[in-house]
């Protein structure tokens, strides 16, 4: 009986330490100085989707000081900013239904947080993938990598 009991322990441990080891979710934060907190974002092979939350922790509004999180192809990542800058806030600076955007969060401003989540085996691991912000002007500062890495 002892050792049944310590055998299921055993398997406990062993399944939450699996769980533990992949986290599909990340945090990006963003601040009034027009940055990121990271310039590069690894996710595991192994998550079916992962989450991103981009929270502003900043003191200015959308309307001056706005981020967002958007991912697209590298080679697109310009043109999908600057054909947002006329779809305006109401549209998180993003032309409606873009092919080009894998994903994105709308803009937000101080204090706020905005999620987004995205399959990650329509991802290709042999490429990095562009992540930055449509807010007008700040993909020259808000500019990193996501990339899909195998666990090791
Ligand atoms: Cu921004």
């Amino acid at each position: 009986m002892k050792v049944l009991k310590i055998a299921s322990a055993l398997g406990v441990l062993m399944l939450s330490g699996t769980a533990f080891g992949q986290a599909c979710e990340t945090t990006v934060l963003a601040t009034d100085a027009m940055k990121y907190d990271t310039k590069h974002i690894a996710v595991p092979a192994s998550c079916k989707a992962f989450t991103v939350t981009l929270k502003h922790t900043g003191r200015l509004a959308k309307s001056v000081m706005g981020h967002n999180w958007v991912l697209t192809q590298p080679d697109q990542a310009h043109a999908v900013a600057s054909d947002g800058i006329s779809a305006g806030l109401a549209n998180n600076y993003l032309v409606a239904d873009d092919k080009r955007v894998i994903a994105a969060t709308k803009v937000i401003g101080s204090g706020e947080e905005a999620s987004v989540t995205f399959d990650v085996d329509t991802l290709k691991s042999d490429q990095p993938y562009t992540f930055f912000c449509s807010y007008p002007g700040h993909i020259s500062m808000m500019l990193g990598e996501l990339e899909v890495v195998s666990a090791q």
